[in-house]
């Protein structure tokens, strides 16, 4: 009579370990992108005058599927901008797990005044 319960936990149990395992894994998996975009970096035609810098903020708004993100950021003294919040183009793939409110360390390249983040990662 009990073993349908039986069965029912012991599917669940993997299932919820599972589940409590993502977290220690989130940063883990971060820097497989990282790496692989700083390889990408070589072969990427930087246009003359770009420049790469490291930035904080606030994630205020997010069009993954567009590669748009709006950040309120701190200064960012690599590009010379002051603290605002401003719209930035992204990858699709470099925005996948990331949400409006959270607080985030981002690489940037900045060429003009357009910005691109190009990897991003909650605090
Ligand atoms: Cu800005």
């Amino acid at each position: 009579m009990n073993r349908p319960l039986i069965v029912a936990a012991l599917i669940a149990l993997p299932i919820a370990l599972a589940g409590c395992d993502k977290k220690p894994d989130a940063p883990q998996a971060e820097a497989p992108k990282a790496a692989a975009s700083a390889d990408a970096m070589p072969g990427m035609a930087m246009p003359e005058g770009s420049k790469m810098g490291k930035g904080t903020g606030t994630v205020t708004a997010i069009d993954a599927a567009a590669g748009k993100i709006t950040l309120d950021h701190e200064a960012i003294a690599a590009v010379g901008w002051p603290a605002m919040k401003m719209g930035f183009s992204a990858k699709p793939d470099v925005l996948t797990g990331i949400a409006v409110g959270d607080k985030v360390d981002f690489d940037l390249v900045v060429t003009g005044s357009a910005g691109e983040v190009t990897a991003i990662s909650k605090h």
